[in-house]
């Protein structure tokens, strides 16, 4: 077989081969195989100076077309094979948009939450300015600056949270104080108080602590809201105007109140208000232990000693304050049998509101 013979065997193989190959890789091996440094075409171009003058043309220029022929049939290959290569990883890949989505489940409000801003909304209605403060707070500001007297039950560390005990400590305040956590938001009135001229009328909502064991009428930790109103000539008359309004707002207008006498360090004279069973309409049923009522907060005109701790003229200024319980005003409206309901994250329960 002569050489040029021997090259376009060489060419029919090799684009045979590149036929043949059926990825890029198999693809890189013909190139190799033929064109490469130990190529076969290579080696019949190393050869070409072993060979005489006459043959030398013939056979270097159908050498240049093998390879040429080669090369191109190569290029060609090679995009065929990528562009099937490309296809395959995109099926591989594919995203099926027809599938359905997974839901993400939508949080809602908790209850106690959500009736803490409506009562909170209510107040800013009227004009109140929303006032917070620390929930670990001053034995002074939660007791002393209240008109708790030294030996009150309720100081007791039987009753309330202590974070540290510094009776008998020199303190730099204004008396010897311990550190606890608040067991109402009355000390927000009262740091708020400290820092203002009546008039004032502000509202604290907030977590409060006491040291109860959980049964179905009583929270270690609730959620109370107190109110507190100070300027010239605010009489009881203002307290139960504004607390009517409230009961209604909250309950609905067909609702009656009554102010019951009663005792709270902080105000004289004070007050506990019912409102009338939702159930019986005032009749008398179990849910109302037969009294046609049912508590709903505490409240009074501010106790002049109050007024002392913090620098107002009591001679000048009169004020009221109340304070009530959200989970308890929660499970009276919906008749929820046990607070520990409302804290037990049972979405089950939670779902209904
Ligand atoms: C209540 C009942 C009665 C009250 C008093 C004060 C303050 F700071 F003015 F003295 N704040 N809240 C108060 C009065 C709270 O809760 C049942």
């Amino acid at each position: 077989m002569s050489v040029v013979e021997q090259l376009k065997e060489q060419q029919s193989q090799g684009l045979a081969a590149i036929m043949a190959a059926s990825d890029l890789t198999e693809l890189d091996g013909v190139r190799v195989a033929y064109l490469g440094k130990k190529g076969s075409l290579t080696g019949v171009l190393r050869g070409l100076g072993t060979l005489s003058p006459e043959e030398r043309p013939a056979v270097g220029k159908t050498a240049n077309e093998v390879r040429e022929a080669l090369e191109s049939a190569l290029e060609a290959r090679k995009s065929e094979l990528s562009a099937a290569d490309m296809q395959a990883r995109i099926s591989a890949d594919v995203v099926d948009v027809t599938l359905p989505g997974r839901k993400h489940p939508l949080g809602t409000r908790h209850l106690i939450n959500r009736i803490a801003a409506e009562i909170t909304d209510i107040f800013v209605g009227l004009g109140y300015q929303i006032a917070e403060g620390p929930e670990v707070e001053l034995e002074y500001y939660n007791f002393t600056a209240l008109n708790h007297p030294p030996q009150h039950p309720a100081r007791a560390a039987t009753d309330t949270f202590y974070v540290r005990d510094l009776s008998g400590d020199q303190f730099d305040g204004p008396e010897p104080s311990g550190v606890l956590l608040r067991t109402h938001t009355s000390p927000v009135q009262v740091r708020t108080l400290e820092n203002a001229e009546p008039p004032v009328y502000v509202l604290a909502p907030g977590k409060v602590y006491r040291r109860d064991i959980a049964d179905p009428s009583h929270l270690p930790q609730f959620t109370q809201i107190e109110g507190l109103v100070v300027d010239e000539g605010i009489t009881f008359a203002d307290l139960k105007g504004t607390l009517d309004h409230l009961v209604r707002e909250i309950f609905g207008p067909d609702r009656r109140t009554r102010f019951r006498p009663h005792f709270f360090p902080f105000t004289e004279p004070s007050a506990e208000v019912d409102v009338s069973c939702g159930i019986c309409n005032g009749e008398g049923c179990r849910f109302c232990k037969n009294s046609g009522w049912l508590e709903i907060l505490g409240c009074g005109m501010v106790d002049p000693n109050v007024f002392g701790h913090v620098g107002i003229d009591p001679e000048r200024y009169t004020g009221f304050a109340f304070g009530l319980g959200v989970e308890r005003i929660a499970a009276l409206k919906y008749n929820v049998p046990d607070l520990r309901m409302l804290v037990e994250g049972d979405m089950r329960f939670l779902r209904q509101f």
